[in-house]
């Protein structure tokens, strides 16, 4: 691929890779580009009911392209090399947000920078015995973007997001379960058909109600109690009122095992 990135989607799964493993995964334009267009195309496809992120090689994603960075920065241009925030980082954090499916981080390995903020934004974390995290902001003396700030307090409290984001240290698979930023360690020989059957399982899933549960987590994250109880009686109206309710009611007093359409 040209872009740094391949979609592929098969059995109800949708899989973008970071397919640059020359330069880590880093993310170049084409590469931020083709994750946007590659994030709308997989949200508006009804047909994919889980989206996994992945790379390839020995890591995830390293975050933005230094080398591009300093090339934009060199030929004197510091205004457009910054405008990648508001028009590619932004715009990618709340695409992969705003998925109304499960989204899974294959964390395959070492993911840095912009790379460990995007794998935060995924619902589940699965996280090679070899992969490590590096938030790496202020190792180029940079604060955090594509959300980082929001995710990682809420995934590992505040006062670990702050030693992570100013120390940069590599946090390795089992530090990262230990803390919570990893939903489970895979061995790397197991890897690749862990999260295939991970994702597989979740793709047959009634999709309405994971995607009306992944929007209450987040909108709960900035709403009091009663707020939270509004969004959940609403979220059951809907998947209340799905197909996929319906039958797998009948399939339960019927003690079959329920058949999920994703509607
Ligand atoms: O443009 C904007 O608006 C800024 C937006 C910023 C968002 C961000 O993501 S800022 C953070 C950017 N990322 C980093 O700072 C990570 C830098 N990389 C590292 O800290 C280390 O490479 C790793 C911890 C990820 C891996 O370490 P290690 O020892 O396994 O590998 P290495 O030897 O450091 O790297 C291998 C090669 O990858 C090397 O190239 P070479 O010397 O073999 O030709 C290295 O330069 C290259 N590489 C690593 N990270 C990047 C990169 N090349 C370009 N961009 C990178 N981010």
């Amino acid at each position: 691929t040209t872009s740094g990135l391949r979609l592929e989607v098969s059995d109800g799964v949708g899989t973008l890779t970071f397919d640059r493993p020359e330069a880590l995964n880093a993310l170049d334009l084409a590469t931020k580009t083709a994750l946007l267009a590659g994030l709308g195309e997989l949200a508006a496809d009804e047909g994919v009911r889980c989206v996994v992120l992945t790379g390839t090689g020995r890591a995830f994603c390293v975050g933005q392209d230094l080398r591009e960075h300093v090339a934009g920065l060199t030929a004197g241009t510091p205004e457009d090399v910054w405008r990648t925030v508001p028009e590619h980082y932004n715009p990618i954090a709340l695409a992969l947000h705003t998925l109304d499916k499960p989204v899974v981080a294959a964390v395959n390995g070492v993911a840095a920078g912009a790379g460990a903020s995007l794998a935060f934004l995924a619902d589940l974390r699965v996280v090679a015995a070899s992969a490590s995290f590096t938030l790496a902001f202020a190792g180029v003396g940079l604060s955090a973007d594509t959300g980082a700030s929001w995710t990682l307090p809420r995934l590992v409290g505040p006062t670990r997001a702050l030693d992570l984001l100013y120390s940069g240290r590599r946090v390795g698979a089992e530090e990262a379960l230990a803390i919570g930023l990893a939903t489970e360690v895979v061995a790397d020989e197991d890897f690749a058909e862990h999260v295939q059957q991970l994702a597989a399982r979740l793709a047959a899933g009634p999709t309405l109600a994971f995607g009306t549960m992944r929007r209450a987590v987040a909108a709960a994250a900035g709403q009091p109690l009663a707020a939270a109880l509004e969004t959940e009686a609403e979220g059951m109206r809907r998947t209340g009122a799905s197909a996929d309710h319906r039958a797998a009611v009948e399939a339960f007093l019927a003690r079959r095992p329920a058949s999920f359409s994703g509607r």
